[in-house]
C-alpha cells in the first residue's frame, strides 16, 4: 500500500473558475477513493477539442471543473470492493464507462454505457466531488478529469492495460485514437477497396484515416479548410486532401465528381452542423454510410431533407468509437506494443503539464495535432 493511501493528496491541478477563462494552475485537495472508485497519478494527457468544448460552453459543465478526459497513469489507491485494478497498475481512465450491466452493455452491439456523464453533472455516483480547492468543491469532467496530478475515478472507468505501455504515446487510446480509428473499424465496417471522406483532420479525423487505411480502403480523401493539415494527413494515408473554399460546388458534387459518384462512407469530425449535412449529402445515395463524429453542440438542432436517407443511406454516430471501453481498451494497447498502429505521427507536441494554457493555444491556431502534457 502507498503511504499516500487512505489519506487527501494535495497536488497541482488546472482548475477552470469559468467559462472562457484560461486553465489556472492551483493546489488542490484529492479525496481518497470510496467504494468501487480508484485514485491514479496521471503521468499523461492529450488535450482533445472536446476539452474546449467545456471552455467554450458548446459542451454544458459545472465551474469549477477539471477537465481532460485522454490519459494514462498509475492506480495509486483503491476503494472498498475495488476487484478489477490494484495500487501500482498501469491505466487509462475512460470518458466512457463500461458498468456492464446497463442496456448498452449487456448488448453485444451497444457501447453507450448509461454511466456516461453528458450532461455535465460533474459528480461521482454518490452526488459528491473528490475535489477540493480554497474550499469549494471542484467538479469532475465526463467521469475522467485528467488535467490534475491526482484523479478519482469509478472503477468502471478505468482500464488496466499492459505495464510496459508508454503513458506518454497511449494516452491518445483514452480518447482521440480509439474514436477515430474505432468510427472506421467498428462503427463503419470500411471494407477494402472503398471510398472513405473524412472531414476534418485534427488528431480525431487523422485517426479515422487511419482506421479507414488499415481496413483496406483504396481511397481515403481528407477534407478540411486549414491546408497545414494535409501533408499530415496524407502521411498518415489520405490519398488526396482538399478545401471545400476552392470550389464554388457543394462539397458533395465534388467529391461525387471527383470519384464517379463512389463514396462509401463519409466521417464528420469536426463538431458541426453543417459539416454533418455535407458529409451525409456526400456520401453514395444509395450504400452509402455517414457517420458522425464531432461532438454535436449542446441543444442545437439539425435540418435536413429527408430525401437523403430515403434513397438508401445510413446515417450513424458513435461515442468512443464504438468500442466497449474496458473490454477494447486494453485490446487496444495491446495491438499499439504489437505496433499495428503508430501514435508519433498524431504527437505534434509534448510539454510539461503547467504549460497546459499553450498546449490549448497551438490546438486553437490550429498547429497542434495532439499536445501531450507530462505530470
Ligand atoms: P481538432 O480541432 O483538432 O480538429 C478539427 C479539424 O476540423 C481542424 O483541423 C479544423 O481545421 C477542421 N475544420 C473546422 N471547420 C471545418 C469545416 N467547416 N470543414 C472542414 N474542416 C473543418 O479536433 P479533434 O480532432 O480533437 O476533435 C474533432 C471532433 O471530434 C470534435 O468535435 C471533438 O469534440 C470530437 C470528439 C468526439 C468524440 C466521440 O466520442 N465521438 C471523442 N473525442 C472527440
Ligand atoms: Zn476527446
Ligand atoms: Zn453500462
Amino acid at each position: 500500500m502507498s503511504s499516500t493511501a487512505g489519506k487527501v493528496i494535495k497536488c497541482k491541478a488546472a482548475v477552470l473558475w469559468g467559462l472562457k477563462q484560461p486553465f489556472s494552475i492551483e493546489e488542490v485537495e484529492v479525496a481518497p477513493p470510496k467504494t468501487y472508485e480508484a485514485r491514479i497519478k496521471i503521468l499523461a494527457t492529450g488535450i482533445c477539442r472536446t476539452d474546449d468544448h467545456a471552455i467554450s460552453g458548446a459542451m454544458t459543465v459545472k465551474f469549477p471543473v477539471i477537465v481532460g478526459h485522454e490519459a494514462a497513469g498509475v492506480v495509486e489507491s483503491i476503494g472498498e470492493g475495488v476487484t478489477t485494478v490494484k495500487p501500482g497498475d498501469m491505466v487509462i481512465p475512460l470518458f466512457l464507462p463500461q458498468c456492464g450491466k446497463c442496456s448498452s452493455c449487456i448488448n453485444p452491439n451497444g457501447n453507450l454505457c448509461e454511466k456516461i456523464d453528458v450532461t455535465g453533472k460533474g459528480v461521482l455516483s454518490d452526488g459528491t466531488t473528490r475535489f477540493t480547492c480554497k474550499g469549494k468543491p471542484v467538479y469532475h469532467f465526463m467521469n475522467t478529469s485528467t488535467f490534475t496530478e491526482y484523479t478519482v475515478v469509478e472503477e468502471d472507468s478505468v482500464a488496466k492495460i499492459d505495464s510496459a505501455a508508454p503513458p506518454e504515446k497511449v494516452c491518445l487510446l483514452g480518447c482521440g485514437f480509439s474514436t477515430g480509428y474505432g468510427a472506421a473499424m467498428k462503427t463503419a465496417q470500411v471494407i477494402p477497396g472503398s471510398t472513405c471522406v473524412v472531414f476534418g483532420l485534427g488528431g480525431v479525423g487523422l485517426s479515422v484515416i487511419m482506421g479507414c487505411k488499415s481496413a483496406g480502403a483504396s481511397r481515403i480523401i481528407g477534407i478540411d479548410l486549414n491546408k497545414d493539415k494535409f501533408e499530415k494527413a496524407k502521411s498518415v494515408g489520405a490519398t488526396e486532401c482538399i478545401s471545400p473554399k476552392d470550389y464554388k460546388k457543394p462539397i458533395n458534387e465534388v467529391l461525387s465528381e471527383m470519384t464517379n459518384n463512389s463514396v462509401g462512407y463519409t466521417f464528420e469530425v469536426v463538431g458541426r452542423l453543417e459539416t454533418m449535412i455535407d458529409a451525409l449529402a456526400s456520401c453514395h445515395m444509395s450504400y452509402g454510410t455517414s457517420v458522425v463524429v464531432g461532438a454535436p453542440p449542446s441543444s442545437k438542432m439539425l435540418t435536413y431533407d429527408p430525401m437523403l436517407l430515403f434513397t438508401g443511406r445510413t446515417w450513424k454516430g458513435c461515442v468512443f468509437g464504438g468500442w466497449k471501453s474496458r473490454d477494447d481498451v486494453p485490446k487496444l494497447v495491446t495491438d499499439f506494443m504489437a505496433k499495428k498502429f503508430d501514435l508519433d505521427e498524431l504527437i505534434t507536441h509534448v510539454l510539461p503539464f503547467n504549460k497546459i494554457n499553450e498546449g490549448f493555444e497551438l490546438l486553437y491556431k490550429g498547429e497542434s495535432i495532439r499536445s501531450v502534457l507530462l505530470m
